[in-house]
Formats: structure tokens, sequence, C-alpha cells
């Protein structure tokens, strides 16, 4: 199977780590869906990635899809739990994390825009969103080692692609002075192989008008 990635994207890490986190063999073709000759409209009409192809010319996208299909087909090692409302609290995490990687994308687009057409309301609006998703997740985490129960599941994994992001396209928010426990936990995670092998880095966006 081969992995569509932008290195950057969040998303995509968080598809790549469970790959790895499962041992699963797979090919990454690095791709910029802003590019040109970006191959993400080709295999999904959205035009974003992550995009899963599988050997039998199936295609799966959405991060969360990707996931919930690796979990499907490989169970082992588990990163979502059998019993379904646990699932959901993983589930809830992940979308709170990856609310706030919609929320720094939007402020990254803002940025790119000619400057006399960007919005500081917006902006505005977006960081909101962020400060009150990082808040959330601290809070979620308190002084545990993960999000729940006692084993690395999807909700640390999301949490931990979103603030690796942060570092990549929202440096100034300074976040990890005001949420100590969240940074440990970044640093923690960062140090997995499954995170070491998907370091981020920053990526130009083409301007829009
Ligand atoms: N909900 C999607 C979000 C994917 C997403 O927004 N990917 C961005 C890259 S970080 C993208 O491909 N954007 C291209 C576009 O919006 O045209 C997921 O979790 O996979």
């Amino acid at each position: 199977m081969k992995l569509v990635i932008a290195n950057p994207s969040p998303y995509a890490r968080k598809a790549r780590v469970a790959l790895n986190e499962k041992g699963i063999a797979h090919d990454i073709v690095m791709d910029i869906p802003w590019a040109p000759e970006t191959v993400a409209p080709a295999n999904n009409p959205l035009g974003k990635i992550p995009i899963l192809l599988l050997d039998d010319g199936s295609v799966i996208h959405d991060s969360s899809v990707i996931v919930q299909y690796l979990e499907i087909v490989y169970p082992e090692p588990a990163l979502l739990p059998a019993d379904p409302m646990r699932r959901l609290e993983h589930r809830k995490i992940e979308v709170l994390a990856d609310g706030i990687c919609d929320a720094v994308v939007l402020i990254a687009l803002e940025g790119n825009r000619e400057p006399e057409r960007r919005s500081t309301d917006w902006v505005t609006r977006q960081t909101a969103k962020i400060e009150a998703g990082l808040a959330r997740l601290s809070e979620r985490l308190g002084e545990q080692t993960w999000f729940l129960d006692d084993a690395m599941g999807i909700a640390d994994i999301a949490a931990a692609c979103a603030l690796g992001y942060l570092g990549v396209r929202a440096g100034k928010l300074e976040w990890r002075d005001r949420h100590p426990n969240l940074s440990a936990f970044s640093d923690r995670m960062e140090d997995r192989p499954s995170f070491q092998v998907s370091v981020p880095y920053s990526q130009p966006i083409p301007r829009f008008r």
C-alpha cells in the first residue's frame, strides 16, 4: 500500500504514525496538494491528502477513515479500544486535535493572501479556537500519561500530531508555558520511532487571491 502525504500535514502524520505503530509495510508518496503536479485530485475529489492507495486499487481518504480502516484490517496493536463508548471518547479528542489543526491551516492560508485582503478578525477567530482547543486538551490530559485509559491510542497520536504542527506553523503561540502537561506529553510522543520518522517541516503554500 501507498500513503500519499505532504510532509508538514498533521493529518497525514496521524495516518503515517498509525501505519508505523502497527508495523504495516507501506511506501510514502510525497505530494504537495497546492502544487499543479499534485496527485491528490486524481485520487480524492476533495483534493486533500492523506490518501491511502491499496494494492487492489481501492482508495481511502481522510486521516480518520484511514486509521479506521487500519484498525479493522490490522487490529494489533489496537489504537482504539474495543468498547464503543471508549472509542467515541478517543474520536472526540481526535476531532478536537484535528480542529486545532484546521484553525492553524486557515491562519496560514490567510497569511498567504495579499496583505490588503487579509482579515485580522478571521485570524483572531481562528486563534481563539486554537487556544480553547489547547485548553480543553490540557484539561483532558491532566497529569495522566495517556489521554484515555492506560495505553496509547488515536487520541494521543492525533493530539501529538496537532502539537507538533504548532511548532511548524504557529511558532509564536507560546503554548508550552501555558500548558506544561501538553509540552511534556508532546516531547514524550516525539521521542517515539513512529514520530521520529515523520518530523514535519515547513512547506511553502502558494498565494491565493
Ligand atoms: N479532514 C482531512 C483534512 C485533510 C487536509 O486538510 N489536508 C490538507 C493538507 S494539511 C490538504 O490536502 N489541503 C489541500 C486543499 O485543501 O486543497 C483529514 O483528516 O485527512
